[in-house]
């Protein structure tokens, strides 16, 4: 398999749940500028709208958008634990946060993020975004990962994405100065999600740390 990737974005979530489940994959960097991948590929001719995530399978099908890369990739092995059963009621649970978190959080973050490059509008984008992480601050309250004792491919995704507000790591092209300050549930979550080994080596990997 290869994930092509772009440091610091939100590709960031399949790559931790690559080293997590400890699926072997090549990681190809693409470059957002000009589309070609490091490896000197036209990254158009494997995802013609130019974004990542993209996955391509051994036999060279290539599936895309985040959400459907996670299920995926956590259906390769279920005994890893990282999405409940198809079919049962804590998939839907699941993707309930994947859809959450694709649609209020990562796309939230856009009009934000053009807002402060823009230096207008920041006023209406940052506190939707805020209510979002507030809201999340309170699920949080009596579990440690989204979707309850264990981590799921749920908590990549928010972790490639909580990362845009305020992770030391990030440029200031993506710094959105969205800040965890009094949602003590979130901050414990994002130490609790730092701290593991496989998030770890991926942000190594991505030259983020
Ligand atoms: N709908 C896509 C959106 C992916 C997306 O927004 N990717 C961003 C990085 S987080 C990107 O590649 N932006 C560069 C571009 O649009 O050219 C998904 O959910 O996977």
């Amino acid at each position: 398999m290869k994930l092509y990737y772009l440091p610091a974005t939100c590709s960031l979530a399949p790559h931790i749940v690559l080293n997590e489940m400890g699926l072997e994959a090549s990681l190809v960097k693409v470059d957002h500028r000009t589309h070609r991948t490091d490896q000197g590929e036209d990254y158009l001719l494997v995802n013609p709208l130019g974004y990542v995530p993209a996955l391509m399978l051994e036999n060279g099908t290539v599936l895309r958008e985040g959400a459907a890369i996670l299920q995926y990739l956590a259906d390769l092995d279920p005994v890893a634990g990282l999405a409940p059963a198809n079919g049962t009621l804590a998939r839907y649970r699941l993707q309930e946060w994947l859809n959450f978190l694709a649609t209020e959080i990562h796309k939230g973050f856009i009009p934000l993020l053009y807002a402060v490059a823009a230096g207008k509008y920041v006023d209406t984008a940052r506190p939707k975004l805020e209510q979002r992480f507030a809201w999340i601050d309170q699920q949080l309250a009596d579990r440690d990962y989204l979707m309850g004792d264990g981590f799921s491919i749920a908590d990549a995704y928010l972790f490639a994405l909580a990362g845009w507000g305020q992770a030391a790591w990030l440029t200031s092209y993506y710094k959105a100065d969205i800040h965890f300050d009094g949602l003590a549930n979130l901050e414990g979550w994002y130490a609790r999600v730092s701290a593991r080994p496989a998030v770890r080596r991926a942000l190594v990997a991505e030259g983020l740390q």
